[in-house]
């Protein structure tokens, strides 16, 4: 027996070790003899072979009824947890008649989950399912095998950064029965591919740029490879490995439609497009299911899951989760790449007249993690010239920390490092929630001198810190 035993340990380990090579040899379809040197992004990507879902790499929206205030689903569908399934080395993401699921009785897009735009009364029962990364990534080639769910729901393989959203497939599996919205049956065959523009301030008129290429199969048919290329001069799709679109930054930019050099994090889900016509309980008679072989990150060098973030240059990542800075659109802060004291974004504050209340960035909560005692803050200031400030504040969270900082004998027009120190009078309250330490950034309307202002900021490092970024 225990020969036997010895025997199929070793072998089970030559398998593993043989299973660990064949990972390794992994390329892009599009590109076989990986001439572009593509590396592999491990904390990205996922074959989806094992067990369960890989926590450290995904969480699922609404486990544990927690949305990190992302996005519950577009309604009247909503994401709950019990539609995410990992078996025969696939991620499943279900949609599904669900009148017994408790929704939230909030709406999106005007419409309540699980109802209709007048009630939240389990009219349009309907559960889905979204998972998203824990970790960002700046510039690559995104490769998905997957089949559509056979319904009326899209299979959706996309990313989201700052003020920016890359839909690498928004595919639509089946028109529904009966087919109400009247649309072609080519919308069943259609790959598309989306960039969108959060930009608080782009123009009224601003278009997306949108593309569909109509395959030759139902893309719920079958399981095919969609390839996405994100460079920083350009990006392509794929299908199959064959090359379908090649737009450059140059033509994106002459649009507007360029935003796309800030880390972004991946999503995988299905939704209901009511434009195209929600599915009815005979639609969803079976759960359906869009269903992921792999999707694979690779890149010309690996970057996250830590990013600069108090330099301005991505996510947080803490506690084993990533989050960017934020600030409400009226406040007027704003990252951008238009003046750095290092790396390529700074935060920059200009704000419009007439000015109001008091103006703040923040980091996530529990990003902060600072010791009792003395400490420094650091950070480099640049404001114009025309402008007139007299203080700004840098305000910790929890325990309550206020850092007034006089701007008003700083240089204009050139980088200045600032430097103040104070005490703590405890530790940082640790965790996620809001009562867990932050940063906010905050200029009070009343110390906005000037008719116009403009500044940035940028490396902000604390003398002491238990968490290093
Ligand atoms: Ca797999
Ligand atoms: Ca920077």
């Amino acid at each position: 027996m225990r020969r036997s035993l010895f025997f199929k340990s070793t072998l089970w380990a030559i398998l593993s070790l043989c299973k660990l090579e064949t990972f390794g040899q992994h390329v892009p379809l599009s590109d076989p003899e990986n001439n572009a040197n593509w590396i592999l992004n491990e904390n990205l990507s996922d074959e989806f072979n094992g067990e369960e879902l890989d926590k450290t790499k995904w969480w699922i929206l609404g486990e544990n009824n927690d949305y990190r205030s992302k996005w519950k689903g577009r309604a009247p569908g909503q994401f709950a947890p019990h539609n995410v399934k990992v078996e025969n080395g696939e991620l499943v993401l279900i949609s599904r008649w669900d009148p017994d699921f408790n929704y939230d009785h909030s709406k999106n897009n005007d419409v309540y989950y699980g109802g209709t735009k007048e009630a939240a009364d389990k009219s349009w029962p309907i559960t889905q399912a979204c998972i998203m990364s824990e970790s960002f990534f700046r510039y690559g080639y995104m490769e998905i095998r997957c089949k559509a769910a056979d319904a009326p729901v899209t299979a959706a393989f996309w990313t989201t950064g700052y003020q920016s959203e890359i839909d690498m497939i928004e595919n639509f599996g089946k028109l529904p029965i009966g087919n109400p919205e009247k649309k072609p049956e080519t919308l069943e065959r259609k790959y598309r591919t989306n960039l969108i523009s959060w930009d608080p301030d782009k123009s009224k008129d601003h278009k997306n740029y949108k593309v569909e290429d109509v395959l030759e199969q139902r893309v719920a048919d079958d399981y095919f490879v969609y390839g996405f290329e994100w460079d920083k001069n350009y990006i392509k799709t794929y299908f199959n490995g064959k090359l379908v679109r090649h737009a450059t930054r140059e033509e994106l930019e002459a649009k507007n439609q360029w935003k796309y050099d800030v880390p972004q994090e991946l999503w995988l889900n299905s939704e209901v497009f009511s434009w195209y016509g929600l599915p009815t309980e005979k639609d969803l008679a079976q759960p359906a299911a869009f269903k992921v072989d792999y999707v694979r990150i690779w890149q010309k060098e690996i970057t996250g899951p830590e990013f600069a973030a108090l330099d301005f240059e991505g996510p947080f990542h803490y506690q084993g989760r990533s989050t960017n800075w934020w600030a409400p659109k009226n406040s007027w802060w704003r990252m951008k790449n238009e003046k750095a004291a290092s790396g390529e974004m700074s935060l920059r504050f200009k704000p419009e007249a007439p000015f109001k209340g008091a103006y703040s960035a923040f980091s996530p909560y529990g990003a902060i993690d600072l010791p009792a005692g003395d400490n420094e803050v650091k950070f480099k200031i640049w404001i114009d010239p025309e402008t007139k400030i007299k203080e700004m504040n840098l305000i910790l969270n929890a325990p309550f920390t206020k850092i007034p900082v006089n701007l008003s004998k700083i240089k204009k027009g050139e980088w200045v490092e600032v430097s103040r120190t104070f005490k703590h009078p405890r530790a940082s309250v640790t965790g996620l929630d809001k009562n867990a330490d932050r940063l906010q950034i905050m200029i009070p309307a009343d110390q906005i001198k000037s008719r116009e202002a403009l500044l940035y900021i940028d490396d902000i490092s604390f003398g002491k810190m238990n968490t290093p970024f």
